[in-house]
């Protein structure tokens, strides 16, 4: 296959790339920097240098490409972007591609956050999302829109709360606890719903491989069982090193809402058509490995 990474550098889209260029497929990743294109072509991703709001830098791609997925995250403008990337790939699959061309895969990254804070109710994959959180409700549609799109084959991945290599969204924590004070924000109580990167990675693998028995589907990803957000905060005491107790910061924002959010997750689709299964340690178990990547990717080991 060949596939386009949008955000190929970053948290989700590189491990993702790393996945198919292990897996044997030709990639192409979108980048903003020449030192990042550098690394990508290292591990043989074959670098497209621009901003990715420049479509025409690589939509001309799209009439031979067969899987592109939309790991672009963390800007501001992120609602406007998704729905903005969407339209220019699909007006591009629609001119550039064959008329019997099989369908160009879309792989929209989502979020578990899009089902909401609920300490009692039990979700999967298949729960209507009715009680988003705020910061992310916009995806809700979103992820509509990529689904129902005419000209694509779509689906949609939510990555649950990340964990692993850098630390994504825990970086913060972690460099809170090396300074001396573990504080997050939070209640006690919650339980946090998790994903290492690599098997996130290789979701996105088997749903990329199968795409043509499973475009339409929106896939949970995430561990088996939660974790008690108390005991990643005192683990974390524990394994840097840092003046206990831990401490609670009350959420006075949406994100941190959406930081601070239980979800009860137990997802079985990915399971069930793809044959996924988490591989990597919990969150608590393999902290002690998590927070020596974080602090060595951050300079710091
Ligand atoms: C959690 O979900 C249950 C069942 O849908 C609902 O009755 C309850 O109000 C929800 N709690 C919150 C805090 O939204
Ligand atoms: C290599 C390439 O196609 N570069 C183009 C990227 O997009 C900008 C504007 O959108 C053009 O000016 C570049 O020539």
């Amino acid at each position: 296959m060949k596939v386009l990474v949008l955000g190929a550098s970053g948290f989700i889209g590189l491990p993702a790339a790393q996945a198919f260029v292990r897996a044997g497929h030709t990639v192409y990743g979108v980048t903003r920097s020449a030192a990042k294109a550098k690394q990508l072509a290292a591990e043989e991703i074959i670098p497209i240098i621009c901003e990715v709001d420049q479509f025409d830098n690589w939509t001309k791609y799209l009439g031979t490409i067969d899987v592109l997925i939309d790991a672009v995250g963390g800007t501001a403008d992120i609602k406007t972007l998704s729905a903005n990337l969407l339209s220019a790939v699909s007006q591009a699959a629609k001119k550039l591609r064959a008329p019997h061309a099989t369908k160009l895969t879309y792989i929209y990254s989502s979020g578990t956050w899009v089902h909401g804070d609920n300490r009692s109710e039990i979700v999967s994959d298949t729960t209507a999302c009715t009680k988003p959180m705020p910061l992310v409700a916009w995806r809700v549609e979103q992820e509509q829109r990529v689904i129902n799109d005419p000209v694509l084959n779509g689906i949609v991945i939510r990555p649950a709360l990340l964990y692993g290599r850098s630390g994504s969204l825990l970086a913060p924590l972690f460099e809170s606890a090396s300074k001396g004070k573990v504080a997050w924000y939070g209640t006690p109580g919650g339980r946090y719903a998790l994903i290492h990167c690599d098997d996130l990675a290789d979701l996105y693998l088997r749903a990329a491989e199968k795409a043509q028995l499973v475009g339409g589907k929106i896939f949970d990803a995430a561990n088996d069982f939660t974790e008690s957000q108390d005991d990643v905060l005192n683990k974390l005491v524990e394994v840097s090193g840092a003046k206990g107790p831990y401490e609670w910061i009350k959420p006075e924002h949406p994100y941190h809402d959406a930081l601070a959010c239980t979800c009860l997750l137990r997802p079985y689709l990915a399971r069930a058509l793809l044959g996924w299964q988490p591989k990597k340690p919990g969150l608590v178990d393999g902290l002690s490995t998590y927070y020596a990547a974080w602090k060595a990717s951050a300079g710091l080991a």
